[in-house]
C-alpha cells in the first residue's frame, strides 16, 4: 500500500500573505510529493508498517525520505491561516510551566530555528519529563529521540526563501506572531 501526500488542511493561498501560495505550490506540491514519491519507490511494492513503523526502522535515504514525509504533514498543521500570537488554556499553562512565560518560550524557540545551522527543524516537544525545545538538522525528528512532537517550523530554505529571502529570522517572527496553530498543539498535549 503506497503512502500518499495528505490534503493540505487549508487552501494554497489560504497563508498568504506570510506564506504565498507560490511556497505551498513548491514548498508542498513538489518538495513534500517528492518525499513521498522517494518513498513508495524505495519501498516498492513489499508490505511495511505505518510511516512511524518505516521511519522507526529505517536508515540512510529510506529514513530521510519517510522522516520528511512526517515532518511535513505535522509542520502543516502547525500552521493557521488564524494563528500566531499567545495560546490559552491547558497550553499557555503548560508552557508557562515549563518556560517560566510565554516570552521566555517564545525567545527559546526562535532562538533554536534561528541557529538551526544549515537544514534541519526547531521543535517544542515532550520528552517525558516535560516540554523542551528541540533542533534536529536535515530530516531528523523528535520521534528518533524518544520524545512526542508538539510544534514544529521548518527551517529549510526551501520554507521560506521565496517570502523572504535570506531573512530567515523574519519568517521565524511571523511564523510565531501570525501562524502558530495553537489548536493543533493542545490537541497533541491532550493526546
Ligand atoms: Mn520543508
Amino acid at each position: 500500500m503506497a503512502f500518499e501526500l495528505p490534503p493540505l488542511p487549508y487552501a494554497n493561498d489560504a497563508l498568504a500573505p506570510h506564506i504565498s501560495a507560490e511556497t505551498i505550490e513548491y514548498h508542498y506540491g513538489k518538495h513534500h510529493q517528492a518525499y513521498v514519491n522517494n518513498l513508495n519507490n524505495m519501498l516498492g511494492d513489499g508490505e511495511h508498517g505505518s510511516l512511524e513503523d518505516v521511519i522507526l526502522g529505517a536508515s540512510g535515504g529510506m529514513f530521510n525520505n519517510a522522516a520528511q514525509v512526517w515532518n511535513h504533514t505535522f509542520y502543516w498543521n502547525c500552521l493557521s491561516p488564524n494563528g500566531g500570537g499567545e495560546p490559552t488554556g491547558a497550553v499557555a499553562e503548560a508552557i508557562n510551566g515549563a518556560f517560566g512565560s510565554f516570552a521566555d518560550f517564545r525567545t527559546q524557540f526562535a532562538q533554536a530555528a534561528a541557529t538551526q545551522f544549515g537544514s534541519g527543524w526547531a521543535w517544542l516537544v515532550d520528552d517525558g519529563s516535560g516540554l523542551k525545545i528541540m533542533q534536529t538538522a536535515n530530516a531528523d525528528l523528535p520521534m528518533k529521540h524518544d520524545a512526542k512532537a508538539l510544534l514544529t517550523i521548518d527551517v529549510w530554505e526551501h520554507a521560506y526563501y521565496i517570502d523572504y529571502r535570506n531573512a530567515r529570522p523574519s519568517y521565524i517572527d511571523t511564523f510565531m506572531d501570525k501562524l502558530v496553530n495553537w489548536d493543533h498543539v493542545a490537541a497533541g498535549l491532550a493526546g
